[in-house]
Formats: structure tokens, sequence, C-alpha cells
């Protein structure tokens, strides 16, 4: 009987302060939800992709895609790969005239510097497609994955031009 009193009063001493509690929590619980878009934002975008296209050579197996890398972070970010379902070869080459001659060097690990943009343009650095699972049509589109240093993944989609495009 006495146990069942104590409860009681303990009970009831503490029923206002949960209340309070649960108020606290609720309302952290909607800050938070509010945060979290925001907070995915900036993980899964710290790399924006622009104008990507893939210039199309008739007859042959190998083709280069050009786009602008813009590091939206304040954070450098690493390109350490890049695949494609459309090739079975995909690196990141740089094309450079010396002695008279064209070379191609390729790049394991690309460093864009924080709000920096990197420019993957004709007689320079491009991204090498060799090996086309399927024939590439004009238009279509091209998809590419960027793969950075923390793991995460970046989307691009390449526009197939003709090879005159500039
Ligand atoms: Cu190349």
């Amino acid at each position: 009987m006495r146990c069942a009193k104590s409860f009681k009063r303990t009970w009831h001493n503490f029923a206002p302060s949960t209340e309070r509690i649960l108020n606290r929590l609720a309302a952290l619980l909607i800050a938070l939800v509010a945060l979290v878009p925001s907070m995915a934002a900036a993980q899964v975008e710290p790399l924006i992709v622009q104008n990507a296209w893939m210039r199309k050579v008739p007859g042959a197996d190998s083709a280069a895609v050009y786009l602008v890398l813009r590091n939206a972070s304040v954070h450098p970010v690493v390109v350490v790969g890049v695949r494609s379902p459309a090739a079975s070869h995909v690196m990141v080459h740089e094309t450079s005239i010396t002695d008279g001659q064209s070379r191609m060097r390729a790049y394991d690990r690309l460093v864009i510097a924080p709000g920096k943009s990197v420019a993957f343009e004709p007689g320079g650095l491009h991204i090498m497609l060799s090996g086309f699972k399927s024939s590439i049509l004009i238009g279509q589109t091209v998809p590419l994955v960027l793969v950075l240093s923390n793991g995460s993944t970046v989307a691009v989609a390449a526009v197939v031009r003709p090879v005159d495009a500039q």
C-alpha cells in the first residue's frame, strides 16, 4: 500500500516535466528534419557537372568526353576514377603537344581546388572511352560515373555530338 502511494506521488511529480521533455524532443526533431535536406545536398553534390558531351568519330572504337567540373564545396575534390556502362575502358587523359607530337597522359587523380572549375576541352583534358558495348548514335546520351576519393560518385550524362563539334 505504501509502495503504491509513493509511486503515485512520484509519477504525479514527474508528469509535467515529462511533457516538457517531450515538447523539447519534438522541437529538436523538427529542427533536425529541417537540416537533413541541406546536409544531404552538401554531401551529394560537392562537384557540379556542366556541359558534358562526347565527340563521335565515325568508325572509331574510342571517343573523348568533354565537360566542366566545378567544385562547389570548401574542400578539395579529388576524382580518382571514371567508369561507364557504355564502354569497357574509361580513363582521364590530357593531350599535350611535345616536340610537335600529340601525346596523351593518364591521370590517376585529378584534384579540383575549392570553388574552382576544371574544363575538359578539345586539345586538353578529356575522358577517354574505348571498347563500346553497343553503337553510339549522335544525339543520344552516354552515362558515366565519376568516383571521388571519399568514395562518393557523381553521375554524368554526355550528349553525343558529331566529329566536327567544338
Ligand atoms: Cu585520350
